[in-house]
């Protein structure tokens, strides 16, 4: 073993020791220490400095008590996290994803991804992430609001615009994100650009709303530009039905895929006249409902309950996955290369499971990595940042080019350092390297803090 091989294989063992109990946290920082080894071998100052354990431990974890009332009257209480993971490019910047799923690993997680995807952006913006195990779904506004507040409580102690920028992710949307403002403006100041993902209606950006789909498709868009193609005609599938699956669809059909399915908790829905995007908007984003709803207007849709889309015998070249962690494993990634795919570009973070992308790459699928195809989302956040300090907001033209430029210059850079360090289009590798490699030179610029 070289000596850069046997340093990641000690600390790997280090941490497998400390953090065994913390399953998505160590898949994440075993997909990254898995690629970075050639990045290494060229610079080992990083190693020398032992600058990798620095990197995974985060800069800080809050963790706290979140009481709140019911409209019953019962006391309720969850458990509110941020982890302040990383503050070497600027501000700690990451979204809050409220879900009963939510626990130490899983900020952990998308905390440390947030690091790569926010130094891919090339915008001034560390890493972090938060939210809380508290479940939205079945709450009324009433309790949305005191539980937003609540949280905000105590989160208010530990952000600010030069600070923590926190924005939305899973269960946190405009809503949410209108509540947890008005709360910080109460205990604090007018502070614009504390939070991200605002509603039009005061100081949010143009296009945030769409950022995330939008971005992956225009990375799929540029991917496919390199080899001639474009996505017209192309057959897709999205999972998920939120915020991230439904700009994916509508960018997707404007640029003439026909995306057949997407899904949520309950199940998916196949329609193979292409999916209706007006019907799915109006049961999501209006009524907050379920999926299946789609086929009391579409009766010719098919609905398959409590089943996983990546499961569907459909054909398509074009896999989205856009809902949740983990939801393609090594049978699905199996099926989704029986059915035909060419492609796997994640909206979600971590959506494919390490052996599933294993074998996606052995079967010559170009898969996208969400740190770099979801990175849209944030990249509009830190748009959303420079137009609230500027006190000036910018046209949806404006914020929708830049968008995409980011997102052809994020697809390039993934690609030539793949070139570079790895294999053709292991943007895998290719977007851990190239995120790693800016957060490590400021790290060293800054000395050990
Ligand atoms: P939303 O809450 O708007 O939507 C989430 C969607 O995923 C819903 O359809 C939901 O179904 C489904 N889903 C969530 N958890 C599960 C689960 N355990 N099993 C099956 N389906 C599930 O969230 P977003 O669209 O904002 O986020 C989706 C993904 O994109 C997440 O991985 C998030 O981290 C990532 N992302 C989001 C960004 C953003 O700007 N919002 C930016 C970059 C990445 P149901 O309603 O039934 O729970
Ligand atoms: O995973 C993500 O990149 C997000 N949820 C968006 C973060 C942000 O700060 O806009």
């Amino acid at each position: 073993m070289t000596e850069v091989q046997t340093y990641l294989y000690e600390l790997k063992i280090k941490l497998e020791q400390n953090y065994a109990h913390q399953p998505e946290f160590m898949q994440a920082v075993d997909e990254f220490l898995g690629t970075v080894a050639p990045f290494l071998e060229k610079n080992p100052q990083y190693v020398a400095n032992n600058l990798l354990e620095l990197l995974v431990i985060p800069e800080r974890i809050i963790e706290f008590r979140v009481p709140w009332q019911a409209d019953t009257g019962d006391w309720k209480v969850n458990t509110g996290f941020r982890v302040q993971y990383n503050s070497a490019l600027g501000p700690y910047k990451g979204g809050l994803r409220f879900h009963p799923t939510v626990n130490q690993s899983i900020v952990k997680f998308l905390g440390f991804e947030q690091i790569f995807k926010n130094s891919l952006t090339q915008l001034p913006i560390g890493g972090g992430k938060g939210g809380s195990d508290f479940d939205p779904k079945g709450k009324s506004n009433a309790e949305i609001m005191r539980f937003c507040q609540s949280f905000m409580q105590e989160l208010q102690k530990y952000i600010g615009p030069n600070q923590d920028v926190p924005a939305g992710d899973i269960g946190v949307g405009g809503r949410e994100i209108g509540y947890l403002f008005g709360e910080y403006k109460r205990l604090n100041s007018y502070q614009a650009g504390v939070l991200t993902g605002k509603p039009l209606a005061f100081w949010g950006s143009l296009a945030r709303t769409e950022a995330t789909g939008y971005g992956l498709v225009y990375f799929v868009k540029h991917l496919l530009a390199d080899i001639n193609e474009t996505l017209q005609n192309k057959k897709v599938i999205v999972s998920g039905s939120g915020n991230v699956a439904i700009y994916a669809i509508e960018k997707a059909q404007a640029l003439g895929a026909k995306v057949i399915g997407c899904s949520d908790s309950s199940g998916y829905i196949i329609d193979n006249e292409g999916i209706d995007l007006a019907t799915v908007k109006e049961i999501k984003e209006v009524k907050r409902g379920r999926i299946n709803e789609y086929l009391t207007i579409h009766p010719h849709a098919q609905f398959f309950e409590g089943q996983n889309i990546w499961e569907t015998h459909e054909k398509y070249e074009i896999a989205l996955p856009c809902a949740t962690q983990n939801e393609i494993s090594a049978e699905q990634a199996q099926n989704m290369i029986a059915q035909g795919v060419k492609i796997v570009a994640e909206g979600a973070n971590m959506p494919t499971t390490l052996t599933a992308v294993t074998i996606l790459k052995e079967n010559q699928v170009i898969y996208c990595p969400g740190k770099a195809a979801n990175a849209g989302g944030v990249s509009v956040s830190g748009l959303e940042m420079s137009q609230n300090s500027q006190r000036l907001p910018w046209t949806f033209e404006e914020v929708d080019e830049k968008l995409d430029e980011i997102m052809e210059n994020i697809y390039k850079k993934c690609r030539d350092t793949a070139n570079e360090y790895s294999t053709p289009m292991d943007l895998m590798a290719g977007a851990n390297i190239a995120g790693f490699e800016r957060v490590a030179l400021a790290m060293t610029l800054q000395g050990l803090v």
